[in-house]
């Protein structure tokens, strides 16, 4: 095999790429203009498309290359789903990724839903994710293909859409710009793409070759995994923590009542008694007072008798 210029071409390793992101981005236009193939399906709207990974490996464009194109399960609609079909994406290449294409519209919006797409994958796949992407902005014509106008324009985009630019530096800002319509220019596209293709041989060396495997992606399950029961723990121990609370709150609650009804018993009772020895005081004064008028009469009857 003769091989040229940079990278793959240099060293005759095959690349696999991985392409991600909301339905109707894009992707399967990339994966045709990667390959120049028209075996994956492009959607018309947002309705048909992708519908489940596809995986081709070939020798295209001077290389070898391994592209897999993801579906509209993406969709946040049904991540677990999504989750599902990414995992089955990596289990069509077991020796691992090379490169990750994260593919966006380059039009200025960028929706609650492309951004949850990315975060999706990104959350699954750990932050070697970011150390393997690449974004690619689609929908070129949009700036007439015009790179150094895109450029401007996204230094602009880049400061109203704080994501975006977070994205971008995480990924180094490593971004290529591509038209893959219908009707887009050949000899454009094919420019778009070797530079696209360039910028994946460097990132492969940089990476020394390393690629992301199913392993990677286990060894990210199991620590989110053991996140979520940490998180899960530390939950269960808050809620046990104000119940006790509650239940102390509570108790001494009762405890101040107790406390509280007795000491009223306690003084209802001393005044009670208080008032009977007064009585019996009375009772015990009227008592005498009886006894000395008895006593006074009859000594008074005895002296006139
Ligand atoms: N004008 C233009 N249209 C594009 C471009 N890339 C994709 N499309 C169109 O966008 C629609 C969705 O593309 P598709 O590749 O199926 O997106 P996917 O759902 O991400 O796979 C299709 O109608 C494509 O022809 C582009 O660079 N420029
Ligand atoms: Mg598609």
């Amino acid at each position: 095999m003769a091989f040229s210029v940079n990278g793959n071409k240099r060293t005759g390793k095959r690349v696999a790429m991985l392409l991600v992101s909301k339905t109707g981005s894009g992707k399967s236009s990339l994966a045709n203009a990667l390959l120049d193939t028209k075996e994956f399906q492009v959607g018309r709207g947002m309705l048909s498309g992708t519908a489940h990974c596809k995986c081709i490996s070939t020798h295209a464009r001077g290389r070898d290359l391994t592209v897999v194109d993801t579906p509209g399960t993406m969709d946040v609609a049904d991540e677990e789903k999504a989750k599902e079909e990414i995992r089955r994406a990596i289990s069509f290449c077991p020796e691992g990724f090379d490169i990750f294409l994260v593919v966006l519209k380059c039009d200025a919006r960028f929706t609650a839903e492309e951004r949850r797409a990315i975060e999706v994958v990104a959350e699954m796949f750990g932050d070697e994710f970011y150390k393997h992407a690449i974004v690619v902005f689609s929908h070129g014509d949009e700036f007439d293909n015009d790179e150094t106008e895109f450029r401007n324009e996204l230094q602009e985009i880049r400061k109203k859409i704080p994501y975006l630019d977070q994205l971008l530096t995480r990924c180094g800002n490593r971004f290529a710009l591509v038209d893959n319509g219908r009707r887009c220019d050949r000899a454009v596209q094919d420019r778009q793409i070797e530079a696209l293709l360039s910028k994946a041989d460097s990132l492969v060396s940089s990476n020394g070759g390393r690629k992301y495997t199913s392993l990677e992606l286990e060894a990210e399950r199991r620590r989110a995994e053991e996140a979520e029961r940490k998180k899960a723990e530390e939950a269960e121990r808050r809620r046990a923590a104000e119940a006790a609370e509650r239940q102390e709150r509570q108790r001494l609650e009762v405890e101040r009542r107790v406390r509280a009804e007795t000491d009223q018993f306690r003084s209802r009772m001393m005044a009670q008694q208080q008032r009977r020895s007064h009585q019996e005081e009375i009772l015990r004064t009227v008592g005498n007072v009886m006894q000395f008028g008895l006593l006074l009469a009859a000594v008074t009857l005895g002296n006139e008798g």
